[in-house]
């Protein structure tokens, strides 16, 4: 990644590409907040920051990330702000200020979307965001094309003084492909910052004033985008056009080739922000039918709509908005195979394949101290009453929400569960309220949460899931960690010591692997009178296993064994199974954790004196 070989090739993905197309950019600081599929830029351009000599860092949240970048961008050196799309809803403020400023050094933002929602809360599409801030946008439609894209983006943002976006989505982020590298440059920018209280202090008329500049310069963005290679044509000669963007214009090509169709034109917008008007409108003159496939929002398809207005003729359009394209979920090559026999009146003959990917549920990882804390938790709840509300939030210990543990009953987005906790009281609910955290979640979005269920005074238990680490996003550290994305050490900030400084008074930790005390503080915590606040605090169980190794696993004595089988309905643990009509614990998986030990009535499960693999 650090090497300047140009002319190399090497296999990279597409957030490699995005880093190493940063580098060849020549950035300086790089900052950004976990969230898949985004995570791996900031992962790559940690892992060679300091032999660059760059400075990357990983924020506590998506809105310090992009003020950071910004920052850096007004004393003149380029730099990079990264995200996934519900990220760039934290990070939407600055943006929406920093288009009216601009910036000197190049400012590029990547978003990462996540058409079909694999693993966010939403599947919302942040073109729409280029929109709103009127800052150009490029989407790639693999590695290199992004790779190439970063490169000209900072160039862009430099020579029209505003930031620029770019789109990825899952696939775009994850495939990958072989990659032409470039030179690294090795000179460093001085930072500067030029004082200029009438561009930088948005107040008064400045605003309305950078709102006209800013217009001004996306007039230049738009002679850009007009004759930028990312806009071409392929395939020319028919009367009919297929106009996609990012990884939709693989799926299109895929499919054309499987329909053996060699006359149909492929318009591929690379710029989805400013579109290429002029030459788009041109080219809607020579086609009969046009059909727009993109992923999520009709976003392509309402301005070729209005193009075609301006044109005036009798072109047909088809895409979302005629019902042709589906709008939800992501596209792949077959379902866009379908829309291509129906829009080309094209026979599909395909060969019926069988799914074999197994179904697998989803649940937290063996040992995982998530699952105890949960495990606590409802056994406190049991026994303050028959009735009770959990708030979730989101990372891997929202997966409590699942069987078997089934003990969050609503999520929403980062930070939320505080809020809504706290809603529940203030609405009436007469019934414990517990909102449950997790660490990085707490430090992202969860303290100005807790600090307004303390200055309402709202009666909530919150139980912050300390695992330390960011587990669900590939374990990033944190300020809970005490090391930086770039590896340093530096302080460990500890939840309990912000609630106590915010003035929670009753604030407790625990060690979830012992079950008796936790549920025995969760429920003193439940019982108290104003805002608690238990920290059940255990390492991450995969990063123990890669810092310590594995623990001797547990086993079944099955001549203690009544059958009852709580370990496996009530605490749910990977590694506990059914076998021969038996519990028994796969010794492969079991980490050795002991709190299925603890929960069992008959005392029937025990370390292993031996392990033998192959239960
Ligand atoms: C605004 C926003 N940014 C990033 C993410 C991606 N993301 C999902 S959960 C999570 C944090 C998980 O860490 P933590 O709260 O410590 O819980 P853990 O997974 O470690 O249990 C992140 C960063 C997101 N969903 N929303």
């Amino acid at each position: 990644m650090a090497a300047s070989s140009p002319d190399k090739v090497a296999l990279l993905s597409g957030n490699e590409a995005i880093a190493r197309g940063a580098v060849e950019a020549g950035v300086q600081v790089a900052a950004g907040y976990p969230g898949t599929p985004s995570t791996e830029i900031i992962e790559a351009l940690a892992s060679i920051a300091e032999h660059l000599g760059i400075y990357v860092e990983w924020s506590v949240n998506e809105t310090v990330a992009l003020s950071l970048a910004a920052g850096a961008a007004f004393t003149g050196v380029r730099s990079l702000a990264v995200m996934k799309h519900v990220g760039l809803n934290w990070a939407s403020d600055p943006l929406m200020s920093v288009c009216l400023t601009g910036i000197k050094g190049g400012l590029l933002v990547v978003t990462a979307d996540d058409p079909g929602a694999h693993s966010s809360q939403n599947e919302q599409d942040n073109r729409i965001y280029a929109y709103l801030a009127n800052i150009p946008m490029l989407e790639p439609a693999g590695p290199q094309e992004a790779k190439d894209m970063v490169i000209e983006a900072f160039d862009l943002s430099e020579k029209i003084a505003l930031p620029v976006m770019l789109r990825t989505t899952t696939r775009v982020s994850h495939v990958s492909e072989n990659v032409r590298l470039g030179d690294i440059p090795r000179d460093r920018r001085q930072a500067r910052f030029e004082k200029d209280f009438g561009r930088y202090y948005l107040a008064g008329k400045t605003p309305v004033r950078r709102h006209m500049w800013q217009l001004e310069q996306m007039k230049k963005a738009e002679e850009w985008s007009e004759s930028s290679g990312f806009n071409r044509l392929e395939n020319e000669g028919g009367h009919t056009c297929v106009i996609t963007s990012g990884v939709s214009y693989c799926y299109v090509k895929e499919a054309l080739a499987l329909l053996n169709v060699t006359d149909v034109a492929v318009l591929k917008i690379g710029v989805i922000h400013p579109l290429p008007k002029s030459r788009i409108t041109e080219l809607m003159k020579s086609f009969d039918r046009v059909l727009v496939v993109e992923e999520l929002e009709p976003v392509l398809e309402v301005q070729i709509r209005a193009l075609a207005q301006i044109t005036g003729g009798s072109l047909e359009i088809s895409g979302k908005m005629s019902g042709d394209v589906p709008r939800c979920d992501e596209l792949n090559t077959d379902s866009v195979l379908e829309v291509l026999s129906c829009f080309l009146r094209k026979e599909l003959v395909r060969e019926e394949t069988e799914n074999r990917l197994p179904q697998r549920l989803l649940t937290m990882c063996p040992g995982c101290p998530h699952r105890a804390t949960s495990y606590a938790l409802k056994e406190a709840l049991r026994r303050v009453s028959s009735e009770y509300v959990v708030m979730g939030d989101i990372g891997c210990y929202g997966l409590a929400a699942l069987p078997p543990l089934q003990i969050i009953d609503a999520s929403l987005c980062m930070g939320t569960g505080i809020g809504l906790a706290c809603g529940m009281t203030r609405g009436g609910l007469d019934l414990p309220v517990v909102a449950v955290i997790g660490d990085s979640t707490f430090f992202h979005a969860g303290m100005p949460q807790l600090l307004n269920a303390i200055y309402n005074n709202s009666k909530i238990t919150l139980i912050i899931y300390d695992n330390r680490t960011t587990a669900m996003t590939g374990f990033q550290p944190h300020p809970g960690v005490g090391k930086t994305a770039m590896g340093k050490q530096s302080v460990v900030i500890k939840p309990e010591e912000i609630c106590r400084g915010m003035g929670v008074h009753f604030v407790e930790v625990v060690d979830p692997h012992d079950l008796a005390k936790s549920i025995n503080i969760i429920e003193k915590a439940i019982a108290f009178n104003g805002p608690s606040v238990v920290v059940a605090r255990r390492l991450c169980a995969i990063v123990e296993l890669k810092q310590k190794g594995k623990e001797r696993p547990y086993q079944v004595d099955l001549s203690n064994c009544t059958g009852c089988g709580i370990c496996i309905s009530q605490f749910g643990c990977p590694s506990i199974i059914w076998k021969n009509e038996a519990t028994a614990i796969d010794p492969s998986t079991c980490n050795g954790c002991g709190v299925c030990a603890q929960i069992c009535p008959s005392g029937a499960i025990q370390r292993a004196k031996v392990v033998r693999y192959g239960v």
